[in-house]
């Protein structure tokens, strides 16, 4: 061997210690601050490039242990995938509580103000796979394990307040329809197939939710943008043993922020990690992400009184019935170590609740209290896996379970039941200060005989959905309908297509001939029978998105694309106040070098033109010489560029050489288009979507 002092492919320069082999291949050695490479059993590894071999070009020898340790651990580095929500992220963080729930619990996690509840929080796509793209229409799942003083409370909710099904029995055939179609096996993270549509079409308590779905909040901006809800009723339960029911809110402080269909499509192609690494960009640049937990308290009475069931899942309670009360807040502030040991390993489940939370008699939740424990048994592999770092409590914790697979603890004597006499510390019952079930009385009427019946007050299934779409802003509405057009126009057998429409003729006959006209059809579809009479509820603001958007740079992006020969102190202008506004700020040119400005400077590049479409940003800024303007009207990726951020209602700042690319894509100027030497009219015009705009440019259901 000789030494080396050429780059390495690994991108790490190689050091006077390291040696080439034989071979040419590079060998880095344990000196300075590397520690010696071992194998988990704590051998010392002379060679990690070479398996022993009879001879240079001969076989393998099996008494390799080291090459068999190393391929053997590797063949066994995957666990099953979650079923659902397989595709998700996570970031450690904290909760603080801000306002006393004292007299509604005991649980010192929502009682105690100031005290900062360590967490970690994973939000998640449905349908897909682990590998599956960022941004597929889809519901977002929004899960926070509070490792609290008085144990692990998992809150595992969604980014949308209803759910599909009332019952879990339905849950399995759920999956199935939304996911791959078993015989084809795909479309991957989408609902936009036959499978899906058929299944809901012959589901009229998943009306509601589908108003949620085709609603631009399955394609966020952000899950930094997203709200959170535990969607069930759960119970609180304070000292004198009372309960009071609860419905948790989470409200994000950067705002409401989708994207529109047409950008979500392009953002999977150009980064399918888009929403994964714009938390890791936030948290790795020192920002944190934050929400505001809000309550929604109710008692029995008031529940009794309400229009709607509220045990049951596809309902929601309107703000303006029982208005949201601000608790606390949730703060992301790290993003894990390491994906697979935090991450993918943390195990939430609904039936994790401290002593002063209870569970409500809501059927879907009531499943979810087994299923959780059951995958984690066949994901995780071993009944021990609340022992793993990510899932241990961080209060004491202390019972007569032993052994099983992986068992990490080491528990000492010999008293391993209960009761007993023969240890003076082993763990027994606190009758005052342990968990305790809602002292409520379920005996019900005589007549409510054991059965497998759906509560008749479970019938209403499109009134909330009509209130959801009447809520609704006219844009957002054609989102919607737009949506219903794009996914139905994919499913092949007609009679599915017709059997929605027929449904949407009870939400809203306005919404049902829009999408009867984008899908072609001659005629209106027959409307099912309806098990319930269909109520007019008053429409609440609460429910759109564009109400829930801020006007604000904060946690947004904005790109400036340049070219050599470009005006530098515009640049530095433009830059300078968006970074001021809050937003991150990324100069894009043709070369990831960058483009020597009119000064003949040179300014370096964050992101390369073809690799950095403008779908990446919140609003954009086009800054060309003559010479330039000319030569990107002769590059796609610029006309695109400019094009697709039009497109996408962003606002876009140009100076002469930034409207000459303008005119050459064939774009009129609008509102939103304003010109780059005026810098606050940008930055005002770059803090929201230019909604007025899209009429002139596609068509919409
Ligand atoms: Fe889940 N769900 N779910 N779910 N769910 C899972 O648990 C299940 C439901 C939700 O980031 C699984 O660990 C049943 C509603 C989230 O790790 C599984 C029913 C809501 C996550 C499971 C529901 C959710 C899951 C798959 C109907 C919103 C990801 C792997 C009774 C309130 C948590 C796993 C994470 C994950 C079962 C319905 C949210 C199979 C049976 C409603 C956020 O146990």
């Amino acid at each position: 061997m000789k030494a080396s002092k050429s780059a390495s492919k690994s991108g790490q320069a190689p050091k006077i210690s390291d040696e080439i082999g034989a071979g040419g291949e590079l060998h880095q050695r344990a000196t300075g601050e590397h520690p010696a490479l071992t194998t988990n059993q704590g051998t010392v590894v002379a060679d990690n490039q070479n398996s022993l071999r009879a001879s240079p070009r001969g076989p393998s020898l099996l008494e390799d242990f080291i090459l068999r340790e190393k391929i053997t651990h590797f063949d066994h580095e995957r666990i099953p995938e979650r079923i659902v929500h397989a595709r998700g992220s996570g970031a450690h963080g904290y909760f603080e509580l801000t306002k006393s729930l004292g007299g509604y619990t005991t649980a010192k996690v929502l009682t105690e103000v100031g005290v900062k509840t360590p967490t970690f929080t994973r939000i998640s796509t449905v349908a897909g796979g682990s590998g599956s793209i960022d941004t597929p229409r889809d519901v977002r799942g929004f899960a926070i394990k509070f490792y609290t003083k008085e144990g692990n409370w998992d809150l595992v909710g969604n980014d949308i307040p209803v759910f599909f099904i009332q019952d879990a029995i339905k849950f399995p055939d759920l999956v199935h329809a939304v996911k791959m179609e078993p015989d084809r096996g795909f479309p991957q993270a989408a609902t936009a197939h036959d499978n899906f549509w058929d299944f809901i079409s012959l589901t009229p308590e998943s009306m509601h939710m589908v108003m949620w779905i085709m609603s631009d909040r399955t394609i966020p901006r952000s899950l930094r943008m997203i709200e959170g809800f535990g969607v069930h009723s759960f119970r609180l339960i304070n000292a004198k043993g009372e309960s009071t029911f609860v419905k948790f809110h989470w409200r994000p402080k950067l705002g409401l922020q989708s994207t529109i269909w047409d950008e979500a499509v392009k953002i999977a192609g150009a980064d399918p990690d888009f929403h994964r690494r714009d938390l890791f960009d936030a948290l790795s640049d020192g920002k944190t992400v934050e929400w505001e937990f809000a309550v929604q308290l109710f008692g029995q009475a008031e529940a009794d009184a309400f229009p709607f069931d509220h045990l049951d899942a596809t309902k929601l309670i309107p703000e303006e019935l029982v208005p949201l009360q601000v608790i606390g807040r949730l703060v992301l502030d790290r993003w894990p170590d390491n994906f697979f040991a935090e991450t993918e390993q943390v195990a939430f489940c609904p039936s994790h609740v401290v002593p002063g939370i209870d569970f409500s008699n809501d059927p879907l939740l009531q499943g979810r209290l087994f299923s959780y424990l059951d995958t984690q048994l066949s994901r995780l592999g071993s009944p021990n896996f609340h022992q793993i770092p990510i899932n241990a409590p961080q209060c004491p914790f202390a019972n007569q379970q032993r052994d099983g697979h992986m068992q990490m603890s080491r528990p000492i004597g010999r008293v391993n039941y209960e009761p007993s006499s023969l240890a003076d510390d082993s763990p027994r019952e606190s009758p005052l200060a342990g968990f305790r079930s809602a002292a409520v009385h379920e005996g019900g009427e005589p007549s409510d005989t054991k059965g497998r019946i759906r509560a008749e007050s479970f019938a209403d299934h499109y009134s909330q959905a009509r209130q959801f779409y009447l809520s609704q802003t006219a844009y957002e509405q054609a989102h919607l309908a737009s949506a219903l057009v794009f996914e139905l126009s994919k499913v092949e057998h007609p009679h599915v297509r017709e059997a929605m429409v027929g449904h949407l003729r009870h939400i809203e006959a306005d919404l049902a001939k829009r999408v009867a006209d984008g899908l072609g059809m001659a005629a209106l579809p027959a409307a099912p029978k309806a098990a319930s009479p269909v109520q007019d509820l008053p429409p609440s603001a609460a429910l759109q998105i564009i109400g829930k958007m801020k006007a604000t740079l904060e946690g947004r992006a904005v790109a400036i694309l340049i070219a050599n020969g470009s005006d530098g102190a515009v640049v530095a202008a433009l830059r300078k106040a968006a970074i001021a506004a809050g937003a991150t700020v990324k100069i894009v040119a043709p070369k990831i070098g960058g483009a020597e400005l009119a000064d003949g400077s040179l300014l370096p590049a964050d992101g390369q033109l073809a690799g950095t479409p403008s779908v990446m940003f919140d609003a954009i800024a086009v800054v060309l010489s003559a010479k330039g303007a000319k030569a990107m009207c002769a590059e796609s990726a610029a006309v695109d560029f400019i094009r697709d951020a039009f497109g996408h209602l962003k606002a876009i700042a140009v100076d002469a050489g930034g409207s000459t690319l303008l005119q050459y894509a064939g774009i009129k100027a609008d509102a939103g288009v304003v010109s780059a030497s005026d810098v606050q009219g940008f930055i005002a015009a770059a803090k929201l979507r230019h909604w007025d705009r899209e009429a002139s440019i596609r068509t919409l259901a």
